[in-house]
């Protein structure tokens, strides 16, 4: 017994070596799928294992702004929400985007920054179609998109007035939800072009029908919403009803309720239009009328619709897709104001 003593003291650094290793490339082995599936969107989860803090109930996630609506819809804030959760739910459903956009005349100049900052910023690791309404089907650039995009452009009608183009753009979405959008896509994302992202807009938006707070009136009073207050409007509001006042350049949801929505606005403008009545904030307006009855299954915070001439509240951690500057009248009427300088904040009423 004795002899062995030294020859087992001479083999344990290197069993103490040869477990070390063992352990480290066990280690990296790990690390490298792990860091894989979160590449791809999906958070490394077996049966057993999915890893983030668990939830406190005695914790809430921001208490500094409002995450929920008096009828439970979430609204959507930086901190409130983990995208490892939702991109692997998500992608379990095998779910397909489509982002719809208007560029009618001049508007064409904005989509090269809008699908660049897309590719960038929007639904990174799903399947997103990119659908461009346009009357001029030349000033659209080619793009290289990533794998799992694709672009399909569509030739529109223009109006002579760029308040029809805006208001007509109900009417176009229902049409194609009933024609194509409802074979090709799962959720619809309806947002202005005049438009950037510039940070992460991922499924945390998808909802079956959202809106998103306007950014010049999430502080203010249900008197100072800019609803339409004629009544013999469709989109009339009285001044004592009304939750939030949303943005006409940012809402979606499932095909199905995108449909509804825009099915109502555009009848509603038509009933309108044989009274030869337009609401204040056109397509806004008759938006603003549905969602008072039908209500929002979830809502976006201004950091999914921003304008750098609004001062940054300190509540507003991200901006996430943000007011291209224009010069309103320059770019919406055919014969540019000689001389005359109207550059003005998108947002402003
Ligand atoms: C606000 C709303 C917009 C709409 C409009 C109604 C936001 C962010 N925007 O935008 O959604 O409700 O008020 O008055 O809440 N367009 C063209 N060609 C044109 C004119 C418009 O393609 O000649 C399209 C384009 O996609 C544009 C959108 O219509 O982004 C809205 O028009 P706008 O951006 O001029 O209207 P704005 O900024 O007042």
């Amino acid at each position: 017994m004795q002899s062995l003593k030294p020859e087992r003291a001479h083999w344990r650094p290197w069993w103490l070596m040869k477990c070390f290793v063992i352990v480290l490339l066990l280690s990296l082995w790990w690390c490298t799928v792990k860091y894989s599936c979160r590449n791809r969107g999906v958070t490394f989860s077996c049966k057993t294992q999915m890893l983030y803090d668990t939830p406190n109930i005695m914790r809430p996630l921001r208490i500094d702004v409002l995450t929920m609506t008096p009828w439970f819809a979430p609204i959507v804030w930086n901190g409130t929400y983990n995208s490892d959760i939702l991109n692997a739910q998500f992608h379990q459903k095998d779910v397909h985007v489509g982002l719809t956009v208007f560029a009618i005349r001049k508007y064409a100049v904005f989509v090269q920054t809008f699908i660049e900052t897309a590719e960038k910023f929007f639904m990174v690791g799903q399947k997103v179609t990119y659908y461009i309404f346009t009357d001029r089907i030349n000033d659209i650039p080619a793009f290289t998109l990533s794998d799992g995009r694709k672009l399909i452009v569509l030739e529109v009608p223009s109006y002579t007035r760029w308040q029809d183009v805006s208001m007509r753009r109900m009417e176009m979405i229902r049409d194609q939800s009933r024609q194509r959008f409802i074979r090709e896509v799962d959720y619809l994302v309806c947002v202005d072009v005049d438009m950037r992202f510039s940070d992460e807009v991922g499924v945390e938006i998808l909802s079956g029908i959202f809106g998103t707070l306007h950014p010049g009136f999430y502080s203010a009073s249900r008197e100072q919403f800019t609803y339409e207050r004629r009544p013999q409007s469709t989109a009339y509001i009285p001044t004592d009803e009304g939750d939030f006042y949303y943005a006409g350049g940012f809402f979606g949801g499932t095909v199905e309720e995108v449909y509804r929505l825009t099915n109502f606005c555009h009848n509603a403008m038509m009933v309108d239009k044989e009274k030869q009545i337009e609401a204040i904030w056109h397509d806004e307006s008759y938006l603003n009328k549905y969602f008072l009855y039908e209500k929002p299954t979830k809502i976006l915070s201004p950091e999914y619709l921003w304008d750098n001439n609004f001062q940054t509240p300190g509540f507003l951690k991200r901006k996430r897709f943000v007011a291209v500057p224009k010069n309103h009248n320059a770019i919406r009427y055919r014969r540019e104001l000689m001389g005359v300088s109207v550059a003005s904040g998108k947002f402003h009423r």
